[in-house]
């Protein structure tokens, strides 16, 4: 498999703030994923919620393999430069007829990451099409902040419903129509959403948030990611250990306490949260 995104890539990326479709693995590794994920989420009692919603690479080595995976970093170091961290990972998963969509946004609004050299691989577990409620974007609408309200709508799949404050023409925005193994990359300043799944199987998609070392945080003095290629000059974040096993106890340690670091970060002024893990 190819580990690069092609040429013309960081073109494309850098005038629409988007790539797709990116062949990330075969269909039947992509499906072994999706078992392996469905063996985990019955494991669980139901899908990843609450805190195994979140960085899900540091409880599960298999996320992690996935995560520094270079037929995806390969790409991302296309768009984000040489040396990747991997900052946070988590599932979008819309059920069957699940109502579940996602407003309007940008990645960045809430994240408290010093600048926009932050990259999402969003890798396709299960179909995702028009009718599955695929990933829309905005090309374009890469190259400014724009504020946000937060509605904490039922149904919006985002830690605060937030929309973002401007008109969004919505012939403008592109369907990122993707077959499982296939992936997109989007600029965290990027406008995107996705409607409701209307189909018949569930809707899976990673979504892996990479980031250039050189970045800070700058809502905490506390934050962690995993360097996925090449080096890190800077140590801005402290390093994060693969786990041995899926949820083991050691690990789940350290990641309940990255949760409340996360949460401080995500929900800084409210008192949202973002759950708590298992034991
Ligand atoms: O999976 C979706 O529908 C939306 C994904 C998203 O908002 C993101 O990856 O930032």
């Amino acid at each position: 498999m190819a580990e690069t995104a092609g040429p013309d890539a960081v073109e494309t990326y850098r005038r629409d703030g988007a790539l797709h479709p990116l062949r990330a693995m075969p269909a039947d590794e992509a499906a072994a994923l999706r078992a392996r994920l469905e063996a985990a989420e019955a494991a669980a009692g139901g899908k990843l919620e609450g805190g195994l919603k979140f960085k899900p690479h540091l409880l599960y080595p298999w996320l992690y393999d996935l995560v520094c995976d270079p037929r995806i970093t390969g790409p991302v170091s296309e768009v984000l430069g040489d040396d990747v961290l991997c900052w946070a990972s988590n599932f979008f998963t819309k059920e069957a007829g699940d109502p579940a969509y996602v407003s309007w946004h940008q990645d960045a609004t809430y994240w408290g990451l010093s600048g926009p050299d932050i990259c999402t691989a969003w890798i396709a577990l299960s179909p995702s099409t028009v009718a599955s409620g695929c990933m829309r974007v905005v090309p374009g609408t890469h190259t400014e902040q724009i504020s946000h309200a937060d509605t904490h709508a039922a149904d919006n799949m985002l830690s605060r419903g937030q929309v973002v404050q401007a008109e969004v023409d919505d012939h403008a925005a592109v369907d990122v129509v993707l077959e499982p193994g296939e992936m997109s990359l989007h600029h965290v300043r990027l406008i995107h959403g996705s409607r409701a799944n209307q189909s018949n199987d569930r809707r899976i998609g990673y979504a892996i948030r990479y980031a250039a070392p050189h970045l800070r945080q700058l809502y905490s003095d506390e934050d962690s990611a995993t360097l996925v290629r090449g080096e890190d000059r800077y140590r801005h974040f402290a390093p994060e250990p693969r786990p041995e096993r899926d949820l083991d106890p050691a690990a789940l340690d350290r990641h309940r306490h990255l949760l409340e670091v996360h949460t401080k970060i995500l929900y800084r002024g409210t008192h949202g949260s973002l759950g708590t893990v298992p034991g």
